[in-house]
């Protein structure tokens, strides 16, 4: 059924965009009605006013009940069945695509959406409490978001656009609406490329020429998890926590990876970056990689988070090569020779459930401690080991390049673990 949306301003011109684009082809073919109103044919003076001060004081104007209540219900009146108004208001509840999707369903449903568009300070706080105690009307004020703005009327061509879209039909291709749903969703979108391949010199990121849909789904889905992780943090925490799994040889590349971002962090600053780089060509590539996950010694879990490899741990469940290592932390310790999680998922609990997991893992492997080198330099990843019930046993020498690093050897006992 065709929805409708009635929208009650004093600036009705404000509204002319939605004869435009998407929104203005769905009205033209039928698959959605908007009436936008002036709100001053409601008001009864010469004047037209329809706002005066506030009782209690303060600065600005609030608008009035009884224009309000005029408009909305006439309206109102024009339909019967469930009605929803919207008030536009810094205020408000989120305006979130939760929201815009009840809506559209109410539309489609041939239900009623009416928009007041306050101006000023708001509309005296009545308005809303007497309409949400009609039957079958709901009001609810929705913030397009927090900033300030010179009333309802930007945000009503937000939430118009918004809802749209959603409903049947106004999309030529529904595929995207499908993508935005599903293994996407909570998501920011990856970047996207199209021709010229080379622009300005830039090229386009190899792997999307490649052929590959696995791999261009992998890329993709890594690049919409970093820039997720970059600019919202709050969506990456409700994503909840972490899936901790075993590794398997298909993700050889995206450990590597993960392993080439995180290696440095863990490095004393002062390292030359050549020697970093190095060590992770020789160590830490996709080849070497695809060597450990084939080693039945050895045992990689990784963490994800959305479906990209956000961390990961390496159990070495071999005597320790180092002599005096093994003198150190006994014959039947294992070593957690690898954990790193990316710098955007610090603070997550990712480590400490690969940790935990891993842990797990040595026990029931039927190991007595697990053991561990950490840098001297790097203050934070030896408090999370000590958090982690780690306890400082020694010291050993490592080789990176052309240095000599020093690290503190940390081990803890499995009883219980
Ligand atoms: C804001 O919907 N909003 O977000 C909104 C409506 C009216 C005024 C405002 O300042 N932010």
């Amino acid at each position: 059924m065709n929805g409708r949306i009635d929208i009650v301003s004093i600036f009705p011109d404000y509204l002319a965009p939605l004869s435009l684009s998407l929104v203005g082809k769905a009205r033209e073919q039928g698959l959605l009605t908007i009436d936008v109103h002036d709100l001053r044919r409601w008001t009864q003076d010469r004047h037209r006013t329809v706002d005066d001060t506030p009782f209690g004081g303060g600065a600005g104007m609030v608008m009035r009940a009884d224009v309000w209540g005029q408009a909305l219900d006439e309206v109102l009146a024009r339909s019967d069945g469930a009605r929803t108004v919207l008030v536009p208001t810094h205020a408000g509840e989120p305006f979130t695509q939760s929201v815009a999707e009840e809506l559209a369903l109410l539309l489609s449903a041939g239900g009623e959406l009416a928009i007041a568009c306050g101006r000023y300070e708001g509309i005296d706080a009545r308005v809303g409490e007497y309409y949400n105690a009609q039957p079958e009307v709901t009001v609810r004020e929705v913030s397009i978001g927090d900033y300030v703005l010179g009333g309802g009327e930007a945000a009503a061509l937000v939430i118009t656009e918004a809802v749209a879209r959603l409903l049947p039909g106004v999309l030529g291709n529904p595929d995207s609406l499908v993508e935005e749903s599903h293994g996407s969703a909570g998501l920011l979108e990856y970047p996207v490329y199209t021709k010229p391949q080379v622009w300005r010199g830039l090229r386009v990121p190899e792997v999307l020429l490649s052929g590959d849909h696995s791999r261009i789904a992998r890329w993709r889905r890594r690049r919409s998890v970093d820039r997720t992780a970059q600019r919202r943090q709050d969506l990456i925490a409700a994503h909840g926590s972490a899936h901790i799994r075993t590794a398997r040889s298909a993700d050889a590349e995206a450990v590597a990876e993960v392993a080439a971002r995180t290696f440095a962090l863990a490095c004393p600053p002062e390292m030359p970056a050549g020697d970093v780089e190095a060590f992770v060509q020789k160590n830490l590539g996709a080849d070497s990689f695809r060597r450990y996950l084939r080693d039945r010694r050895r045992h990689v879990l990784v963490a994800e988070v959305a479906d990209a490899i956000v961390g990961y741990t390496m159990l070495v469940r071999q005597e320790a090569e180092d002599a005096h290592v093994r003198e150190l932390v006994g014959a039947a310790s294992a070593e957690l020779s690898k954990c790193y999680v990316l710098a955007d998922f610090h603070g997550h609990a990712v480590a400490a459930a690969l940790v935990h997991q891993t842990l797990e893992l040595a026990r029931k492997y039927g190991h007595e401690s697990v053991w561990l080198g950490v840098n001297q330099a790097n203050e934070r990843a030896q408090r999370f080991y000590r958090k982690q019930g780690f306890t400082r046993a020694g010291e050993r020498t490592f080789a990176v390049g052309n240095r000599t690093e020093h690290d503190y050897v940390m081990t803890r006992t499995l009883q219980g673990a």
